[in-house]
């Protein structure tokens, strides 16, 4: 790796039974990388156990949130604490053990020539493990859906593992993001391909977490249908008014 600083940005909401280990993990396969716990006020603790961790650790930093705003918020502070800074990466990882850290080199070594790169279940050598089988129809049915609104070739577009180049998030237009639960993924994606940038997909193993609760519901499944068809329908209406445009041009 060349000496671009790093910054792994972790959300976590009740993640106390996952977030010490997670870390050191972390640090154990990158020891350079700094890492950015953004609680959102976790009823559990992990804030406050974050805190300790950060104190005895340079590396690692906290940011508090007052209340549960959901994921799409959280990485967006994460995003703007870390370009503040002068990170050159900015990485996105679930707190859970989903994304291994170990797969974190092979990431931030594609995105040596790719601006955003996507750690992916769904190409060739990628992995679900323990996931039951209605969470994987959910989130390939996830996937051929918005590759089908949007137009994408996208195989994992909402997969939380990630590699930002700060250039990108510095392009996009973090303001204007609404999207809270993993429908901010497919946000992201589709922004940063629409803005001319380049994405690679690299394998990844994703693990279903052991311990603590998952965080999806109904309303996040919902927010993503609704969104995704609308961005789908504005982009498919635009390629029409541009080719009927030109045809009265003829
Ligand atoms: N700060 C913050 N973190 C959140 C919020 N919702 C989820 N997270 C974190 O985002 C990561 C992914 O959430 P999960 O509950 O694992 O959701 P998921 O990975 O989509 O679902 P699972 O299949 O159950 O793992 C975890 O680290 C959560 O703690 C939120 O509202 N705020
Ligand atoms: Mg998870």
């Amino acid at each position: 790796m060349t000496d671009r600083r790093v910054l792994v940005v972790i959300p976590t909401y009740n993640e106390r039974e996952n977030i010490e280990q997670l870390l050191r993990r972390l640090h154990q396969a990158l020891p350079t990388v700094h890492a950015l716990v953004v609680d959102d006020g976790s009823p559990d603790g992990t804030g406050e156990l974050a805190d300790e961790l950060a104190a005895a650790d340079e590396r690692i930093d906290v940011l508090h949130r007052s209340e549960k705003a959901g994921l799409g918020p959280a990485y967006i502070a994460g995003f703007r604490w870390g370009l503040d800074r002068g990170y050159d990466v900015l990485v996105e990882m679930d707190a859970d053990g989903s994304h291994a850290p170990e797969d974190l080199p092979r990431l931030l070594a594609a995105s040596e020539s790719a601006d955003l790169v996507i750690g992916s279940r769904y190409v060739p050598g990628g992995k679900v493990v323990n996931w039951p089988k209605r969470r994987e129809w959910l989130s390939r049915m996830a996937g051929v859906y918005s590759r089908t609104a949007l137009g994408v070739p996208t195989r994992d577009i909402t997969a939380g593992f990630r590699a930002y180049r700060r250039t990108v998030l510095e392009k996009l237009e973090l303001d204007d993001v609404a999207s809270q639960g993993y429908c901010f993924q497919i946000d992201l994606t589709w922004r940063t391909i629409r803005a001319g940038f380049s994405v690679v997909e690299v394998p990844i193993t994703f693990t279903e977490r052991e311990l603590g609760k998952s965080k999806m519901s109904g309303s996040i499944v919902l927010e993503a249908i609704v969104q995704v068809g609308r961005w789908g329908l504005k982009h498919r209406l635009s390629q029409v008014a541009g080719l009927v445009k030109k045809l009265l041009r003829r």
